[in-house]
């Protein structure tokens, strides 16, 4: 990476600190996933942004601030692009992933918390996160009870706007949550100077949609007998889809695809034949949170899909093109938006719906349920998907866990014996075929 250290400076950061951070990523990342092999040729990009993730990006929207651009960060898949691109702002994601931050997290946050709210509120605190430092307006929303109280700590360090997400999905619920759009236009429109209208909006919703089709594009490959590309870089790409440039990031995602769709021609597999097929379920992976997907895939596993918010629930579902006027787009932003199933819902069968649906579609031969320590929300939701799941005979485990490294070698046995009785089952299925 470059010298950004004055870049950094301008953004009151504590360097010394954050040098730290910058020590231990390289060899991360490398020990995770530079020693894949067989790997896309066009995965080099993105090595290349997470080789520069503190440092071209943030010079961009730097130079973007420069000509009088504003940044709005965010932490939820509720929040709408399209509505911040249409205003002439820049969204990023800002949910923190690294057990770098919870120390920090801690000082202001209880300790049996999710680690997510506690990276999040100490990547701010410590003022070791550009991407935080570089926001001018931070949007929460009410999805659950920890991060609702995290949005009244984090507001006493910058300028935070909350969206009222209902939580269940009546009519009612549907017209509140356009009301939620038309407030936060206003309070976009406010920080950037610059009208929403519906022109503005349709490009910015087109813009978006294509975002979400080369995505559906890259899981598409995943469904593929041979595997062209593994879970933890099919991950990586949907991590850096939350705050590359858009349109950069449609055209190196495009290239990836057409690497895919040439190698499943060619019958290109990255894992061994016969490796099971895992589909995980739950909370979100925030960058760098690889945690799982390396466990799993240096255990004799593949992952193939991801039924959470940094995989299907983000790019699964496009917002009508076709309204005519700006009252019309909000509401097709509003349905799209409220058919994202987030276990603060109640009832939320849809998810559930999801999981099946998505587990044929991936052909997986498990579901790994993986939820984040102390998210009440996703761990008992746990009791009714895995009876949904047994009831249709699909194998699924439960994992919970934080950012730490601690707790791996237990994960690791009880990744082995779930493939182990995945791999029994298809034995067992396979005798009963042939007889
Ligand atoms: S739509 S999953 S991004 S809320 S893991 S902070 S729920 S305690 S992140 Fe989420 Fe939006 Fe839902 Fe998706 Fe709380 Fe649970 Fe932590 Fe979570």
């Amino acid at each position: 990476m470059a010298d950004y250290r004055e870049l950094w400076e301008s953004l009151d950061m504590d360097l010394e600190k954050h040098d730290k951070l910058c020590e231990v990523l390289p060899e991360f990342y490398g020990d995770i996933y530079l020693t894949q092999e067989n790997r896309p040729e066009s995965m080099n990009y993105f090595n290349f942004v997470v080789s520069e993730i503190h440092g071209l990006r943030i010079k961009e929207l730097a130079e973007l601030k420069d000509d009088g651009k504003k940044v709005v960060g965010s932490f939820c898949i509720f929040v709408p692009d399209e509505i911040t691109m249409a205003a002439g702002a820049v969204g990023i994601g800002l949910c923190g992933g690294s057990d770098f931050w919870i120390p920090d997290g801690e000082k202001y946050l209880p300790r049996n918390m999710c680690p997510l709210i506690k990276a999040s509120v100490g990547a701010k605190t410590s003022g070791t996160c550009p991407y935080f430092q570089s926001a001018d307006l931070l949007v929460g929303e009410t999805t659950c009870d920890g991060k609702k109280k995290a949005w009244e700590i984090l507001e006493e360090h910058v300028p935070m706007h909350v969206m009222d997400l209902p939580q269940m999905k009546r009519k009612k619920d549907k017209d509140a949550w356009t009301d939620e759009m038309k407030i936060y236009k206003d309070e976009v429109e406010k920080l950037t100077g610059e009208e929403v209208t519906k022109e503005k909006l349709d490009e910015s919703i087109k813009l978006v949609n294509k975002k979400r089709k080369v995505l559906q594009r890259l899981y598409n490959a995943r469904k593929s007998l041979n595997l062209p590309i593994s879970g933890k870089d099919a991950l990586l790409i949907t991590q850096i889809s939350f705050y590359d440039d858009t349109e950069r990031f449609i055209e190196k995602t495009t290239e990836v695809c057409e690497e895919l769709e040439r190698r499943i021609e060619e019958g290109v597999n990255v894992f061994k034949e016969d490796t099971p097929r895992i589909l995980i379920t739950g909370t979100p992976m925030a960058v760098p949170n690889w945690k799982i997907h390396h466990l799993i895939e240096s255990n004799g596993g593949a992952v193939v899909c991801e039924e959470t918010c940094t995989g299907s629930r983000v790019l699964e579902g496009l917002v009508d093109e076709n309204r005519e006027t700006l009252d019309g787009q909000m509401e097709a932003l509003s349905e799209r938006y409220l058919g994202i199933n987030c276990a603060c819902f109640t009832p939320n069968e849809g998810r559930i719906d999801d999981i099946v649906r998505l587990y044929k579609e991936y052909n997986a031969d498990g579901v790994i349920y993986n939820s984040l320590s102390f998210c009440h929300t996703y761990a008992v939701e746990y009791k009714k998907v895995k009876e949904a799941l047994e009831k249709e005979g699909i194998p699924v485990m439960m994992i919970e866990s934080d950012y730490s490294l601690q707790d791996a070698g237990q994960i690791t046995t009880r990744l082995e014996a779930f493939f182990e009785m995945i791999e029994n089952n298809k034995s067992k299925e396979e005798v009963a075929t042939t007889k």
